[in-house]
């Protein structure tokens, strides 16, 4: 059924697409090399300072989270790798664990530091970390990220994501100042034991869990330290990461410019929160963003092949792995359609003042079906026509919980 209906919309789209002078199979290749990281902190149910609502045969250790990936692997071909969080994920046996990722086609993305919880350090961070007044808290934190690099060399990583929750909760609290000078200092540290073949990814974000100021709030911020630390320091875009309304596609189009883009976290917002699941509130954007991503490549300012891609969303109501395979539907359907954008014809239109044009020209991708094009892509990878149907005739979850329990919750946030 879903055969001869994929079928004949392929047909269809094919031919729409060749009328418009675009090879259906050059799409689909670029499609199908497209592939997003996964968090292992992703793989649980999230949940709130209000509750935690578990689903059931969550993993239960990092062997566990490797194969949740890997069967999101096997079922949309859109993921080769994960993004681990110490000390969330510290591999007890590293040679056992390398085996395991490679078993499962998995490699090892950026690694995240976490300066935010104390663990056993009781209110160590409380008033932050790389930033904090006090010089044996910053070392702390410093020899922390420096830990985190050597698990990542182990385990044949080339990147350090680092997020920090500095910052402050009311006026007066914190010297901004000094704050952001021990902030770049620390991260100076941090950057010189870094191998030459890593870089450093910088987040930024304007506030939660502290609500008056954050150490570093914005793109801007995050672009001026990354530029005190070297070429191999650049920004990473948190789409959740931002103000209500901010226009994202600018930030990502400026720090191209400056070659100054590390990569993404793909999530959604709808207010000022990083949790909701990716293109599930605007998908316009999402399209947006890669618009100029494309754009950015292709016209030379930063290599494709220079940027991170990772989802980095939280499952407060859903199924965990239910919820990814839509990211990375979501996330293949904006790339896809910024592919069909005519690049030539947006240009005429932004040279003459075409303003009518040139947004004919965006819609006309945007509001292509593109669903049987990035289907195609992952059926001939190997992939399921449909993950997530598959996901649910095939009962996996209920299966995972006969073989981990239903009480089995997996770290992370
Ligand atoms: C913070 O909200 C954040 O988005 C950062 O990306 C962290 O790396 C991630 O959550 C998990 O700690
Ligand atoms: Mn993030």
């Amino acid at each position: 059924m879903l055969t001869d209906f994929h079928q004949k919309s392929l047909v269809l789209l094919s031919e729409q697409l060749n009328s418009k002078g675009l090879d259906i199979h050059s799409l689909i290749s670029k499609i199908a090399a497209f592939q997003i990281a996964v968090p292992s902190w992703a793989l649980g149910a999230g949940g709130t300072r209000f509750g935690r609502f578990s689903i059931g045969g969550e993993p239960r250790n990092l062997e566990e989270k490797l194969e949740d990936i890997g069967l999101l692997a096997k079922l949309t071909k859109r993921t080769d790798a994960v993004s681990l969080h110490i000390p969330w994920d510290i591999p007890q046996d590293v040679n056992a664990i390398q085996q395991k990722a490679a078993s499962l086609g998995i490699r090892f993305d950026a690694m995240n530091s976490n300066t935010f919880q104390d663990y056993g350090q009781a209110l160590t961070y409380k008033m932050g970390s790389l930033s904090n007044a006090d010089a044996a808290v910053r070392s702390q934190a410093v020899e922390h990220n420096l830990q985190v690099i050597e698990i990542g060399k182990s385990l044949g990583s080339k990147g350090l994501t680092v997020w920090l929750a500095d910052g402050s909760n009311f006026p007066g609290q914190a010297h901004f100042r000094n704050a952001l000078k021990w902030t770049i200092e620390s991260l100076q540290e941090i950057y010189a034991e870094m191998p030459d073949d890593w870089k450093l990814l910088l987040e930024y974000k304007p506030y939660e869990p502290n609500f008056y100021h954050t150490v570093i709030p914005d793109w801007g911020t995050s672009a001026l330290i990354c530029r005190q630390l070297g070429d191999r320091a650049k920004v990473l875009v948190d789409l959740g990461h931002h103000l209500p309304n901010t226009n994202i596609e600018q930030i990502v189009a400026t720090l191209m410019h400056q070659n100054l883009l590390a990569g993404f976290h793909f999530n959604d917002s709808k207010y000022g929160d990083d949790d909701l699941s990716t293109g599930s509130i605007k998908p316009y954007q999402l399209f947006l963003v890669f618009c100029e991503l494309i754009g950015g490549a292709a016209e030379g300012a930063q290599a494709w092949e220079s940027i991170s891609w990772m989802i980095d969303a939280s499952h407060n109501t859903k199924d965990p792995l239910e919820d990814l395979i839509q990211a990375l539907e979501a996330i293949s359907q904006a790339y896809a359609k910024a592919l069909l954008v005519d690049r030539e014809k947006l240009a005429q239109c932004q040279n003459v003042g075409d303003v009518v044009g040139a947004q004919e020209v965006l819609q006309d991708a945007f509001l292509t079906d593109v669903r049987s094009l990035v289907r195609e892509a992952r059926i001939q990878s190997g992939g399921e026509a449909d993950p997530l149907a598959f996901y649910r005739s095939e009962k996996i979850r209920e299966k995972l919980i006969a073989q981990r329990g239903v009480n089995a919750q997996a770290s992370g946030l």
